[in-house]
């Protein structure tokens, strides 16, 4: 298949999953710093009210790519990187978010950072929130505070101001539409700030969702207004974890049950392209007695900040079926089932290159707007050999059959994608189990899951092969 001249093929990683030097240059503490790790099928914990002795923080440690970054950097053009995607670490420019000044350390740390990607010949691709509020901010109520918009706003200009030379490409909220699984403990916290409280009642975690959501489509929409004030050759996206909802029959109550939980996520895609609240959500708060505070203003700051384009991340679909519901345990999707057509990680998650050409297709139908698919890969257990080189061939089945559907809806559907980058493209610390070993790399680090190692990088054999898919635009795969 032939992909696009200029077609921006890369690697995409989060300032909090690799970058360690957590209290380091005047940073302050995050929400990802005080979550343990986890471990396969056990839950990580928050201990928002501080730091305890004898636990495990991995995200503290990362892969401390603050000090080794214009190496990894260089292993990341050997492979022809053409983008670089990697988030601001908010508390690194703002502490506690909301300090009188920035912290200058900071902003020269990601001058340097951005600098060396343009070097190197990678556009800079960033992330302005990937899970990285200021601890100081979720302890006054994260998004749920109005405070939080102001704060957010004034982190965004502030960096878009100082890098508008550097920056052309801007994500605002990572994977907004993941905290639609509002009664997971994680979710709530990692993206909106929210501390949970033992004594909420469900109703009182979904208001308080739904409130955060609100301030953040106004922060978002504001920060696209600005954005553009700022430089207009700015691009500025929203970032959506998509994963298709299949009907696990074609009984009719289970496409309805599907169609029903995929609004779920296209809701936040509604929003973003058309400026306005979409009528099935305005009903559903109504329906179901919540009571989100506006503005008088919000309505047209919303309406006045459309994005330019839409990035995703694609892992995996899901099936669910009408009749499950009832054994539903209220984490993951209500009614979610094993589909029997397709393979799964050792984590579970469905592996399903289609399903990403179904989303393409769904999502350039409904916005009509370039996509760039941002996060893709696969997490896996891996042993390197006494050189220590890792055979990952199941990645590059993975990659190159996603890849080859991505192909497909540019050439057979009409789809406008501008770019493609590998999730992890460096082993990084888990974002949802806090594991070193659920790697996604084409880059080995020598780490384990508590700190150990000598933190060595390693070509994986993926790491040619995708060097040769790049050179040659993706015809070579
Ligand atoms: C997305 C996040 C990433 C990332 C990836 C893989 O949800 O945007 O931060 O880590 O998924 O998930 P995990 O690390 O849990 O396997």
């Amino acid at each position: 298949m032939k992909f696009p001249d200029g077609f921006l093929w890369g690697g995409a990683v989060a300032a909090h999953q690799l970058e360690g030097a957590w209290n380091v240059d005047g940073r302050g503490p995050s929400i990802c710093d005080v979550l343990t790790g986890g471990a396969h099928g056990v839950k990580r914990v928050i201990t928002a009210d501080g730091v305890e002795p004898g636990r495990n923080y991995p995200n503290q440690r990362g892969i401390d790519y603050y000090h080794t970054f214009r190496e990894d950097d260089a292993l990341f053009q050997e492979m022809g990187f053409k983008c670089f995607r990697t988030s601001i670490s908010w508390s690194r420019i703002f502490p506690n978010g909301d300090d009188a000044e920035p912290n200058e350390a900071g902003l020269k740390f990601y001058e340097e950072l951005f600098s060396d990607y343009r070097a190197k010949g990678m556009e800079p691709v960033v992330t302005l929130s990937h899970f990285e509020m200021p601890l100081a901010l979720a302890k006054q109520g994260g998004f749920t505070n109005r405070k939080a918009i102001d704060c957010f706003v004034r982190f965004a200009t502030t960096v878009m101001e100082r890098y508008k030379d550097l920056v052309k490409y801007w994500l605002t909220f990572n994977e907004v539409n993941n905290q639609m699984e509002m009664h997971t403990e994680i979710f709530p916290y990692t993206n909106s700030g929210i501390i949970p409280d033992p004594n909420d009642t469900p109703h009182e975690v979904e208001q308080k969702v739904w409130q955060a959501i609100h301030n953040e489509f106004v922060a978002s929409a504001l920060v696209v207004r600005k954005g553009h004030e700022i430089n207009p050759d700015f691009k500025i996206g929203c970032m959506l974890a998509m994963v298709p909802i299949y009907p696990a029959t074609c009984k009719p109550d289970d496409v309805m049950h599907a169609e029903v939980l995929m609004r779920d996520r296209l809701l936040f895609g509604d929003v973003y392209n058309y400026g306005e609240y979409p009528h099935y959500l305005t009903h559903r708060w109504e329906r179901d007695g919540f009571d989100i505070k506006m503005e008088p203003g919000d309505a047209d700051i919303i309406k006045h900040g459309i994005v330019d384009f839409i990035s995703i991340s694609y892992y995996m679909s899901a099936a669910v079926s009408a009749e499950a519901v009832k054994d539903w345990d209220g984490h993951g999707l209500p009614g979610q089932v094993k589909n029997p057509y397709i393979a799964a990680t050792d984590w579970g998650w469905q592996i399903d290159p289609v399903g990403l050409r179904y989303t393409l297709c769904t999502l350039y139908e409904r916005y009509r707007k370039p996509i760039f698919i941002v996060e893709n890969g696969i997490g896996m257990y891996e042993t390197p050999d006494d050189h220590g080189y890792v055979a990952d061939d199941a990645r590059i089945d993975y990659l190159r059959s996603h890849i080859e559907q991505v192909g497909k809806a540019i050439a057979l559907d009409g789809v406008e994608v501008m770019g493609y980058t590998v999730w992890g493209c460096i082993d990084v610390i888990s974002f949802g189990t806090g594991e070193m070993k659920k790697r996604y790399g084409m880059i080995y680090v020598d780490a384990d899951d508590y700190g150990n190692g000598t933190y060595k990088r390693f070509r994986k054999k993926s790491f040619n092969w995708y060097r040769k898919v790049i050179a040659s635009n993706g015809e070579d795969l």
